[in-house]
């Protein structure tokens, strides 16, 4: 049996190197297991995080932070809020000879992570998770946590990486993507609306997750009442239309990210507005107007953007992003923009929804 995770590295955090290990799917990017049934082992992808002893020090000082807070609240720390299991020398990773870096951190049991909702509660669940997550992490010093991917959820920014992908054409499959490359390239300015406003000052940075699809948040498994915010490798300085939106781009679909049968792509004001609710309650009092007026927009551009790198890896011959068949990529890209397009024809719909969960 080919080994899932190395034996050297179940011993370097203490465990049985015979442990029964699993592989646990769903993430794009990094490597994850459940070992012994009590810890989740993971290997950073060195690609994507050239300095993951960063998102190690950022993941130590937020974790610490949201316990306290969940303490104080009467809450219970072990399980609404990630630990890190640090090696039998303490550090807080395990780098092998080879320069693999993996991370430890204790399973939730009883708790499951969603691609989908099962019901609108569901999401409704996830936001007042992430718009808590957020409220808690308002006091937190922002300035010292590590920027872990510059301009990760600067829009123009990866505008820019599509359109050098597109000239460089590595793979040769620009002729193929006509349609959508044209569809990116006619919203060029509507892609740096919040960064605009951001630089005017009209909105203000805060300490965000950057990645709040369904599936970072772990579900009670009996009561199907949001745990535990998970993934916290981007945790940043952003915006709350960043949080906000990532979330209903992957929330608000009624078909997977990946389906290709864009008749089933849809999004549904009704999970958008479960979505809002507890989002706006959760987060709401902190929000300013500016910030409520945008959250909208927000939706738009994570789905936009993400839509934006999916082409761009694409193009780049499939580097960034996980891939299980050829155009999985693709299929990713065309899926975001028929969702986006969708949400431009409810732009006004959405506003009305956010003012009428921030009234009550
Ligand atoms: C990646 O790590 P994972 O799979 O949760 C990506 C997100 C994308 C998401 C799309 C560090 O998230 O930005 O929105 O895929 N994370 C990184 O599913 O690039
Ligand atoms: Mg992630």
């Amino acid at each position: 049996m080919s080994q899932l995770v190395p034996p050297q590295v179940l011993s370097a955090f203490g465990l049985d190197p015979q442990s029964p290990v699993q592989v646990l799917h769903g993430g794009h990017i990094n490597d994850t297991y459940l070992a012994g049934g009590k810890f989740v082992l993971q290997k950073l992808n060195r690609f994507v995080f050239p300095h993951p002893e960063h998102i190690m020090e950022n993941m130590l000082g937020v974790t610490q932070f949201l316990r306290e807070k969940v303490l104080a609240r009467g809450g219970d720390p072990d399980r609404e809020i990630l630990q890190v299991v640090p090696t039998g020398e303490g550090g807080a990773a395990y780098v092998s000879p080879e320069g693999e870096y993996w991370r430890c951190t204790r399973n939730i049991e009883k708790a499951a992570s969603y691609e989908t909702p099962d019901s609108p509660q569901m999401l409704q669940e996830a936001g007042r998770a992430f718009g808590e997550f957020q409220a808690m992490l308002a006091g937190y010093p922002a300035a010292s946590l590590h920027e872990i991917i510059p301009n990760f959820h600067n829009t123009p920014a990866r505008m820019e990486q599509l359109r050098a992908a597109a000239s460089a054409d590595p793979k040769g499959r620009l002729a193929q993507v006509k349609a959508e490359m044209d569809f990116a390239l006619a919203r060029t300015d509507r892609a740096g609306l919040l960064t605009g406003l951001l630089a005017k000052g009209e909105l203000p940075l805060r300490v965000t997750h950057n990645d709040t699809k369904m599936s970072n948040i772990l579900f009670d498994a009996d009561t199907k009442k949001a745990v535990c915010v998970i993934d916290l490798d981007t945790v940043m300085p952003g915006l709350a239309a960043f949080d906000f939106g990532d979330s209903i781009r992957a929330g608000a679909s009624t078909a997977a990210e990946d389906e290709t049968d864009l008749s089933k792509v849809r999004f549904d004001l009704g999970l958008y507005q479960a979505y809002t609710q507890g989002f706006v309650a959760a987060a709401g009092a902190a929000l300013t107007p500016a910030e409520l007026d945008t959250l909208p927009d927000g939706a738009w551009a994570m789905t936009f953007e993400v839509g934006v790198r999916f082409l761009t890896d694409y193009l780049n011959g499939d580097v960034y992003f996980r891939t299980a068949r050829a155009q999985h990529n693709l299929d990713r890209a065309r899926n975001q923009f028929c969702l986006v397009e969708q949400m431009e024809r409810q732009r006004e719909e959405m506003g009305r929804i956010v003012r009428e969960a921030a009234q009550s």
